[in-house]
This record gives C-alpha cells, sequence and structure tokens, in this order.
C-alpha cells in the first residue's frame, strides 16, 4: 500500500499514462452543464470539482458527467469523489494533498483510473512525483479569488523551475491564470492550464475557450 508520511512512498509505476501528454486547456468546472458546454467546444481534457458530500446528488452529476465525456471521447478528471469516480468508470481522479490520506491509491490505479495531484510548492511537487501521477497540478501561480488558498502564489519562476525539476510527469498550471497570462505560463513549459473562472466567469465562455483551445494548439504544433 501506498504511505505518505513519515516513511517514504515507493515509487510505484501504473497509474494510467495519459497517451496524448498535452492536457491543453483543462477547465475546472462545477456542474453537470458546464461539461456539457465543455465538450461542445471540443475540450479534450477536463474536470468536475462538486464541492459537496459524496451524496445522491453528487452520483447523479457524476453519473452524467462520465457518459458525456466517454461520449466525447474526452478524458474527465473527478475532483475528490475516487469512489464514485471508479464506480461510474470516470478517466481519471483529482486529489488534493490533504486526500492522499485517505483516498485508496492502490484502487484507483487497480481500476485503471489515471491519476492528478495537486502541489502548491516543492516538497508536496516532490512527494507527488513518488507516487507517479498521470499529472501533477502546480499551484496556485497567482492570486486566486476561487478558492482560499493559504499559501502564497506559486509565481512563473517556480513554475518554470519545476519543469527542469522533472519531465516525464505531465504539469498543469493552476490558480489565477487569465486569458491575458496565457502566453507566459505556456512559456514555462507546461502540458496544460487549468482554469476556473477565466472561462466560466467570461461574458462569452465559448469564445474565450475556443481561442485558448487555438492558442495552445498552436504552441504545441511549434
Ligand atoms: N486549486 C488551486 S487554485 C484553484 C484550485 C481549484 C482555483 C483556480 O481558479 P481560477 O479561477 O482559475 O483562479
Ligand atoms: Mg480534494
Amino acid at each position: 500500500t501506498y504511505q505518505l508520511n513519515p516513511e517514504p512512498t515507493p515509487a510505484v509505476r501504473g497509474f494510467a499514462t495519459l497517451t496524448s501528454r498535452r492536457l491543453g486547456l483543462y477547465p475546472v468546472v462545477d456542474t453537470v452543464e458546464w461539461v456539457q458546454q465543455c465538450l461542445q467546444w471540443g475540450i479534450t481534457t477536463l474536470q468536475l470539482r462538486l464541492k459537496r458530500p459524496p451524496d445522491e446528488e453528487a452520483e447523479a452529476a457524476i453519473q452524467q458527467a462520465v457518459a458525456l465525456a466517454n461520449h466525447h471521447q474526452a478524458r474527465l478528471f473527478i475532483n475528490d469523489h475516487w469512489q464514485l469516480a471508479i464506480k461510474h468508470g470516470a478517466f481519471g481522479v483529482h486529489l488534493g494533498q490533504e486526500d492522499l490520506y485517505d483516498a485508496d491509491l492502490n484502487a484507483i490505479q487497480q481500476a485503471g483510473l489515471a491519476l492528478g495531484i495537486s502541489t502548491h510548492g516543492y516538497a508536496e511537487l516532490l512527494r507527488a512525483i513518488r507516487l507517479c501521477p498521470s499529472y501533477i497540478a502546480l499551484g496556485h501561480i497567482f492570486a486566486t479569488r476561487t478558492k482560499d488558498m493559504p499559501s502564497s502564489p506559486q509565481g512563473l519562476a517556480r513554475l518554470k523551475a519545476y519543469q527542469v525539476l522533472q519531465q516525464s510527469i505531465p504539469t498543469v498550471a493552476i490558480g489565477g491564470i487569465s486569458q491575458s497570462r496565457v502566453d507566459k505560463v505556456l512559456a514555462c513549459g507546461v502540458d496544460g492550464i487549468a482554469m476556473v473562472s477565466a472561462i466560466t466567469a467570461a461574458e462569452n465562455p465559448q469564445q474565450v475557450a475556443k481561442g485558448l483551445m487555438e492558442k495552445m494548439e498552436r504552441y504545441y504544433a511549434q
């Protein structure tokens, strides 16, 4: 079994590898309606982040979102609710640091689900690397109003340094990334950019998402 503390974690390979390591524009949304919207725009990797207990409503939303994502052959990561993600055959699970103590990582791995892990600094990044997840989220890069963050923003210099530290696991930047900051974040070498408010609070979310998807495709094609 995986042990995080105080024993060192064994370096076990096996969380689903992303066949296309670029996650590109990675919207993080909180309703099935948003999942549907994103899929219609052609988003290929996305996250359903339901900040609620694993009740009937959560399960219904996860079931519907998974069905929609599978229909579009998109990679849907379920935040927190790893049991429901396994039960309904989601592509992957996204876990924060505190979730790593409770979640059964072996069960996630054995069910063939991908795993993404949030990190907020060097120590957490090292710990995440040892678990060999499918991707690592690095954040928050800039100040954000979407989530209360106890730590300070990582900034672009650290984001860039983290890419030098390890290249084998795909990385995603998150936190305070607005449309106008995307170029600078891409230049740090990340494989994906996770966004909440830049998309969901946009006046025209579709236009923003399409523009960013095109920008990222152009960037990665270079
Ligand atoms: N995890 C770290 S920052 C964040 C999450 C879920 C919120 C990012 O939201 P936004 O609106 O893109 O800053
Ligand atoms: Mg969590």
